[in-house]
């Protein structure tokens, strides 16, 4: 039987970062709930939730997909978000080179227009070709590309990192992309 953490993560990443309204939920503009508000709202909508199980999958997640408010009463997702919200995140120095898994069939596209932000608020990144090879096979046949971060950062390109590492970026343009080795 699959764990069933993985069914309330994909919950509170459905009303976290693409739906609050389905349940009748408000973010505030930094992407945060009221984690009880969130539940009773979770529990109106007819889906079981308690605390115990939101701390149980926050502590749980292995990609650290969401994070408490220091006073521990707030909850949001730390990136992955469609809905326009402002993470407070500072620029920072990428590495030399970052990685992004996709499909094969969007690749032409991809050469030509560069890597875009399609329905969410940010291109992602990932820091290892394993990640980012992770990320890819969810879509198909998988592509690792190569994008070149410390070329586009001297550029003026901003980069930002999520608070679990993954990193950010508004658009790659074709000309810092190429295909990984055995990628
Ligand atoms: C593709 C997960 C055609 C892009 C992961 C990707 C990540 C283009 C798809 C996070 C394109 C968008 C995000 C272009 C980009 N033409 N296709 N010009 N530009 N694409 O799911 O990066 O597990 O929105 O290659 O870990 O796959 O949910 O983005 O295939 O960090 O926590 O359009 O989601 O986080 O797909 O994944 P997505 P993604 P979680």
């Amino acid at each position: 039987m699959p764990d069933p953490r993985i069914k309330t993560s994909k919950f509170l990443s459905y009303v976290l970062r693409h739906k609050p309204e389905s349940i009748g939920l408000t973010l505030d503009s930094g992407g945060w709930a009221e984690t009880q508000v969130l539940i009773d709202l979770a529990n109106t909508a007819g889906k079981q939730l308690t605390l115990e199980q939101v701390q149980d999958v926050v502590a749980w997640n292995a990609k650290q997909r969401f994070s408490f408010s220091p006073d521990g009463r707030r909850i949001r997702a730390v990136q992955g978000h469609s809905i326009a919200v402002d993470l407070k995140l500072e620029p920072v120095q990428p590495p030399e080179s970052l990685f992004h898994g996709t499909a094969k069939h969007s690749l032409d596209s991809i050469l030509d227009k560069g890597l875009l932000k399609m329905r969410r608020q940010h291109v992602h990144l990932s820091l290892d070709v394993d990640t980012a090879s992770a990320v890819g096979r969810r879509h198909g046949e998988l592509v690792v590309l190569t994008v070149a971060a410390g070329a586009m950062c001297r550029d003026g390109h901003e980069f930002f990192r999520s608070e679990n590492g993954v990193w950010l970026v508004d658009h790659v343009p074709p000309m810092y992309l190429s295909l990984t080795g055995d990628g």
